[in-house]
Parts: structure tokens; C-alpha cells; sequence
């Protein structure tokens, strides 16, 4: 693991036998992932900006206290949040983070960071400690913890926000969400259900309520599935923005959308927690990539 500082933000380039990745401390955001022999399994924009204070786009940016825009979280996380212009996807994933501890071993790199002492406005709690723990391998795991230290009970609603990398969208199908229900927030936010695997073809900006343990998307071009797992059926947002939404998108080359398709554990709206006093709760996904033999899906 060495320290890089790319533009104003330092990162830990890690390169071990069984994975290459990237973190920058900023938002204690994993960039880069790519297992030993495979193709990258994590998805960072050519046009990311390394700016302090500014998201980064790809990797798994953290969204915490508060998922998507704010106004549309439920009205319990809405009253822990103090009033003004209130950034997408929360503070976190845009401030600097403290690097807790870091390990390797034959399985790979192991780290832990820290959000530093929450300075939240009111009236959000003193109190909360927030943290993100990554062992990044022949796997990746990726665990954003939330521990209630303080006197209040706090509300959440937050994802990881995964942009995974594909051969080409068109060749690329997420499988078991069938018969899933969803929220469409591309229309009107109604509930709609699958019959079939996804195979994205236009804008896509869905909300999974209570996802399988394990969802996959297939890519019949690099014959490869990557499974991501995440424990008590979390929900998962599922969004590609197409040709349009590119365009207008930071950080984005407009064809970049062929290129990425996000599946994002999260606990939003059925899904959101709150956390008594001396409580706690882990989001976390695991990520695992396995070569298939030839297939057709989309
Ligand atoms: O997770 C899907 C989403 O909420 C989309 O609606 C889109 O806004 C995307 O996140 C990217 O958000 P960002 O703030 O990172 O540009």
C-alpha cells in the first residue's frame, strides 16, 4: 500500500497479488477494484475531478445520513437535518476521512476509517461515530457502520453507492430482482414489478424495496457475473442515466454510460433505520466476481 496524491486529495493505492484497488480519504471512497486476472470490477469516470470538498464520480462513493435528495426522504430523517441547501446523497462522501488502522495477509488489504468527531449542525446528534471498514482481495467487502452514542434517536436513511464496470450496458443483465416490487423514480415514484432479468435500455432510477440476499449482473461480453451480496434483505437502487442524463451529469463523458450500471445497497424509504440511543447498524455489501462460460442475456 503507498500514499498517492492525485490533484489536491490522497489516496492508498494498494496493490496486492490477489487485487489492485484505489481509496481516496476523501469520503473514504474506494476509486478502483480490480481483482488479480480479472477485468476492473469497479467503475471510475475518466473524467473524475480529485477536488477537496467535491464527490468524486464512480467507485462507491458512501451517502450518509441521508440517501438521493433529502425532501424525499421520509419525514423521520428529514427532521434530523438542519435547513439550508442540503447536498445530494449526504455530507460524508465529501469530506476527509481519518485512516483508523490498515492490515494485509495472503487474503489481502484490510482498513479501517473514520469519519472524524461528527461536528453536525444541530439538530443532528453529537455523539454519532461513523465508520468504514474494506477487506479488498480476491473479494471486496465494504462495511459502513453507524454506532448511537449519543442521547437522541437518530434516523438514516444511506447506500453505497456501487458504480460497477461492464463490457458495454447492452451486454449486461441484472438477474434475480424478478418479480421484485420497485419504485420507479423515473415515473411518478410508482411501484412497478419485473417479469423479467433487467436489461437496460434507457434512463433507469429504481428503488428496490427488500432485495434478495444476492443480486448479480451478468456480462455476456467479458463472460463474467459479479454477485453482490448484502445481509437483511437491504433495498438496492438500480441506475444507469442513458444517453440524456449523461450529458448532463458532472464528471461524465457523455458515452460513458455504456460503461457503468450502478447497484447500490442501501437502506431508503421502508428501509431506512433508527437507531436508539446506544445502538447501531452495518450496511454492507460483498462483492464477488466470477468468469462464466458464454452466455446470451440481453
Ligand atoms: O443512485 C441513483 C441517483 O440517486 C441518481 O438519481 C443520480 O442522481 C445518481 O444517484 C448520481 O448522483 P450524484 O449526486 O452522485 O450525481
Amino acid at each position: 500500500v503507498s500514499l498517492r496524491q492525485i490533484d489536491e486529495l490522497v489516496c492508498l493505492q494498494i496493490d496486492h497479488p490477489k487485487a489492485r484497488a484505489l481509496v481516496a480519504l476523501q469520503g473514504a471512497q474506494l476509486l478502483e477494484y480490480t481483482p488479480a486476472g480479472a477485468q476492473p470490477v469497479i467503475w471510475l469516470s475518466e473524467q473524475a475531478e480529485f477536488k477537496r470538498g467535491q464527490s468524486i464520480r464512480g467507485g462507491i462513493p458512501i451517502c450518509w445520513p441521508w440517501f438521493g435528495d433529502a425532501r424525499k426522504n421520509p419525514e423521520t430523517v428529514q427532521a434530523m437535518l438542519p435547513e439550508g441547501n442540503l447536498p445530494a446523497h449526504g455530507w460524508v462522501r465529501s469530506k476527509p476521512w481519518l485512516l483508523d488502522r490498515i492490515s494485509s495477509d495472503d487474503n489481502g488489504v484490510h482498513l479501517k476509517l473514520c469519519f472524524p468527531e461528527t461536528q453536525w449542525p444541530a439538530p443532528f446528534p453529537q455523539g454519532v461515530e461513523l465508520s468504514v471498514e474494506m477487506s479488498i482481495g480476491e473479494e471486496l467487502n465494504i462495511a459502513l457502520l453507524t454506532e448511537n452514542k449519543s442521547d437522541q434517536t437518530l434516523n438514516i436513511s444511506q447506500a453505497l453507492h456501487s458504480y460497477f464496470a461492464v463490457s458495454d450496458v447492452i451486454h449486461a443483465s441484472i438477474n434475480n430482482l424478478i418479480h421484485v416490487p420497485f419504485i420507479d423514480t423515473l415515473n411518478d415514484w410508482n411501484e412497478n414489478i419485473d417479469q423479467a432479468p433487467i436489461c437496460i435500455s434507457g434512463e433507469t432510477d429504481r428503488i428496490y424495496k427488500n432485495t434478495p440476499e444476492m443480486i448479480c449482473i451478468v456480462d455476456s461480453k467479458w463472460n463474467r457475473e459479479i454477485q453482490i451480496y448484502s445481509k437483511d434483505s437491504q433495498s438496492a437502487v438500480v441506475w444507469n442515466p442513458w444517453i440524456e442524463k449523461a450529458k448532463r451529469l458532472s464528471q461524465f463523458e457523455s458515452s460513458a454510460y455504456k460503461q457503468m450500471l450502478c447497484v447500490e445497497t442501501a437502506n431508503v424509504l421502508n428501509n431506512c433505520k433508527e437507531l436508539p440511543p446506544g445502538s447501531g447498524w452495518v450496511l454492507q455489501t460483498n462483492i464477488a466476481n466470477h468468469s462464466t462460460p458464454p452466455i446470451a442475456n440481453c
